[in-house]
């Protein structure tokens, strides 16, 4: 009766319409004869959140009826991007409110734009953890996210007149967040510092300090089902309680300003690691978000399933997202033996049951190595554990492979040296069952080089899992139109759910009727992206130009310099031109966006590279509308579900070898954009599901890179480059685009060791460029290329990803709200 209650009431435009009147009452604290549109997009969000408890208690409590295995996500960056919009389409409300607010005076579209976009991660990590949320409901897996709350996510990127990036603050819970429930009834203790004593043969940790690792849930809604999950993240809070160390030794100020700085503790996304001050604090977030989460876990087996702590594996997987929360590893030992009495060995199978690991990056840099001294002062019993793990693992190491002491010290979870580190990707590596990367040659590199020894000792514990995007805001929420259009060639709309079916349309890549539709629906995407360009940044773009796009962090291994190295050759082949000649070439507009890191100096050079030629460009009167550059400012998830569908061709142009797999590269696929790229990351399976006869690919592979990356170094400055980029560095050095010395730390090793081999690739990708021109002009083939892209990317649906981890690593099963009696 409840649940036919529930239908009707979502239904009737006057019951959601008293709903949101009461939240604006009752909630916000408004008279309801006098609120404006922020009052109302909060109360919308407030009515759509109830139907989410509503369905989150059904669901939690048939997943523990049925004591179901769950899966659980732990990652330090979940990248949402706007919830209400997404939450509405996965209900099937969107008509429902649509009409209600229609009544209220204010549409959809208004007030989805009031939602502020937190950016409570970097990029393509954070924004995968999202999509893997969104497929885990949508296909009714049992699931936590694990994550924290961030008080300020990633800065907000502005540009200055010189065309530099400069960094705001972005305290982004002023701006509202009616999706977060702060759940008072879950607030764990987590312990820092101290020392370790032996009780009864037993080891046990004093610690010095308790933060409160409080609970803030937001439910995650699937599309066309009622089975919601938890994405819960942690903030922290002072215990209310001194902890006796320190205060007891009559050091009471100490103690104090110990608590007020582990208040902060999740005060910032990923603080500054170029401090000792700023890594502590990484390791302590790492460590509170491992911490927190095991315990809760443990609580639900115990206390909720009533279930022994032995039993873990058989209800949990925890996968971990990259190696930030591998210290949850060591915790999970901890509780086991020291708090559950468990036997070490038993405690060990426990542990490497219940993980899996999965590699994101090969990147040296991003490979976490900690201090000891960090690990030893913030975590004594932990040290001793991770030792432990050592030992016996490097016995283990040495029976496989006796008398090989150089393999011993390779693998070892202690990287040895001046200063002593924990290696967190061996630790996350023995202590889980599965280890996998995100994209096929991805994988074979952690194989082949990497985790070689790993992978010699355990093959089997080595898998591929190819990442995926969710259709859901990727194709139905960001492109409606093409989504409609799909849905009634298709006749029905069940690829939203089954993105395999959109192979169908290979049927009408040829047909007339539908690509002048394609052609026209991306011709209004792309004026929508126009307009926000004129009014954000006051930049005239033409509507009939090529929108060639380049959007994601800005990273030397990522090449955007390669692009704009090109640009600039374009541009000055331009000015050599005719005027006659000039109106016949293809008009490009090149966008791009991204951030940098804040002490990233090369790759902001790069942002103030494309900025430099941007104003030039766009300035130079005797170009018109042949060329446009635009750095759109603050890229985020609202930001791309803007320029994606708008793009023409999506620009994936990593050295190989570089990017695990990429998600943006799929996301245009999905919106028909092909790809101008390299032989990278998951480009290489995109074009065995497109074919390669619709991309643009050009540059080095893998070995060829390896081998030129030598030979780069060996020449130095004597290594040769071609007359076409001779000019454009030409051009640079000679003040063109400013003061060369603002750029000289990304030109000058281009002349040398060059890296990145954007002087080996440039001039395959100048080719392919002209390539991409020539096909432009030829509409049918355009317009086929890109109906083509969407019908060979089934593949690419986080779907298929999430069914893999769930066969293949978690053994979990679907388990869907029984249906309404
Ligand atoms: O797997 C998601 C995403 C990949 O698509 C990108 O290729 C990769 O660069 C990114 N990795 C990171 C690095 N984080 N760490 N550690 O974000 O992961």
């Amino acid at each position: 009766l409840w649940k036919l209650m529930s239908a009707y009431l979502d239904s009737n435009p006057t019951c959601i319409q008293r709903q949101i009147v009461n939240h604006i009452e009752y909630t916000i604290a408004r008279s309801r004869f006098n609120f404006d549109i922020f009052g109302a997009y909060l109360a919308t969000s407030y009515s759509v959140r109830d139907r989410l408890i509503e369905l989150w208690n059904d669901t939690q409590q048939h997943y523990h009826h049925v004591y179901a295995k769950q899966v659980y996500y732990f990652s330090v960056e979940f990248l949402l991007g706007r919830f209400l919009q997404n939450a509405i389409l996965n209900l099937n409300l969107d008509s429902n409110y649509r009409d209600a607010l229609k009544g209220l005076g204010y549409t959809m579209e208004e007030i989805y734009e009031q939602e502020y976009d937190p950016a409570l991660g970097n990029g393509g990590l954070g924004r995968l953890a999202a999509c893997m949320l969104d497929s885990l409901s949508s296909q009714n897996y049992p699931c936590w996210g694990y994550g924290l709350r961030y008080n300020y996510g990633m800065f907000k990127q502005e540009i200055d007149d010189d065309g530099k990036q400069i960094e705001k603050v972005d305290y982004w819970l002023t701006h509202g967040a009616p999706w977060q429930i702060e759940n008072m009834l879950i607030q764990i203790p987590v312990h820092f510092y101290g020392h370790v004593i032996s009780i009864e043969n037993k080891r046990k940790w004093v610690s010095e300090l308790t933060v409160i690792a409080q609970a803030n849930d937001i439910f995650i809604p699937g599309y066309g089902t009622d089975n919601t999950n938890t994405l819960r993240l942690w903030s922290s809070k002072p215990s209310t309680e001194f902890d006796l160390g320190r205060f007891n030794q009559g050091d009471y100020y100490s103690a104090l300003s110990q608590k007020q700085l582990s208040e902060n503790l999740t005060s910032v996304l990923y603080p500054d690691d170029s401090t000792d001050e700023g890594r502590k604090l990484r390791l302590q977030q790492e460590y509170f978000l491992s911490s927190a989460s095991m315990k809760d876990i443990i609580r639900r087996v115990t206390k909720s399933y009533k279930m022994p702590i032995t039993d873990v594996p058989k209800l949990c997987a925890i996968q971990l997202n990259d190696t930030h929360p591998a210290i949850a590893i060591p915790e999970l030992m901890r509780i086991l033996i020291d708090e559950y009495d468990v036997k070490w060995d038993q405690a060990w199978d426990i542990t490497t049951q219940t993980f899996a690991y999965t590699n994101h990056t090969i990147l040296p840099e991003a490979l976490e190595k900690w201090d000891i001294e960090y690990f030893q002062t913030l975590f004594p019993r932990h040290m001793e554990i991770i030792f432990e793990i050592n030992w016996k693992f490097l016995e283990f190491v040495k029976s496989k492979f006796p008398n090989d002491n150089d393999r011993y010290s390779r693998m070892s979870l202690i990287e040895e040296g001046f200063v002593k580190r924990v290696r967190m990707s061996h630790l996350a590596i023995v202590g889980s069952h599965a280890v996998n990367g995100v994209a096929g040659i991805h994988t074979k590199i952690l194989e082949s080089t990497l985790f070689k020894d790993f992978y010699e000792l355990w093959p089997e514990k080595f898998l591929n899992v190819t990442n995926g995007v969710t259709p859901r805001r990727w194709l139905n929420q960001a492109n409606p139109l093409l989504a409609e259009a799909i849905t009634k060639r298709l006749g029905t709309s069940d690829w939203i759910t089954n993105l395999n079916l959109l192979e169908k349309l290979r049927n009408f890549a040829d047909d007339q009727e539908f690509q002048t539709q394609f052609a026209q629906i991306k011709m209004e995407n792309k004026k929508r992206l126009r307009e926000y360009i004129k009014k954000t940044m006051n930049i005239k773009i033409p509507i009939n130009a090529l929108y060639d796009i380049h959007i994601k962090r800005i990273h030397l291994y990522k090449r955007q310099l390669l692009n704009i190295l090109s640009v600039i050759y374009r541009y000055l082949t331009i000015t050599k031109m005719k005027k006659e000649d000039r109106e016949k070439i293809v008009k490009r507009v090149v966008i791009f966006a991204g951030k940098s890191a804040p002490a990233y100096k090369e790759a902001k050079a790069v942002v103030h590279l494309i900025n430099r030629v941007s104003y030039v460009i766009n300035n130079d009167p005797t170009i018109g509308d042949a060329l446009k550059v635009v750095f759109v400012p603050n890229y985020g998830v609202s930001l791309a579900e803007l320029l994606i569908p708008a793009a023409d061709i999506s620009q994936q142009v990593s050295t190989a070898g570089t990017e695990a797999s990429g998600t943006g590269n799929m996301k245009f696929v999905l919106n028909g954009a092909p790809i101008l790229g390299t032989l990278d990351g998951a480009n290489i399976e995109i074009a065995e599901c497109v074919g390669k006869e619709n991309m643009f690919i050009f540059g080095m592979n893998v070995e060829q890179v390896n081998k030129a990356r030598i030979e780069n170094a060996n020449k130095g400055t004597s290594h040769v480059i071609t007359r076409e980029l001779k000019s454009v560095i030409a051009a640079i050095k000679g003040g063109l685009f400013g003061n060369y010395l603002d750029f000289s730390i990304i030109i000058d090793p281009l002349l040398s060791s060059d890296f990145f081999c954007v002087s080996n690739d440039f001039d395959d990708y100048l080719k392919t460029q002209e390539k991409v021109d020539q096909t432009f002009m030829n509409k049918k083939k355009w317009n086929k290329m890109g109906i083509m892209n969407i019908a060979g990317s089934g593949f690419f649906s986080i779907d298929r990803t999430i069914n893999e981890y769930a066969k293949k690593i978690w053994s979990v099963s679907p388990q869907p709200l029984p249906p309404m009696n």
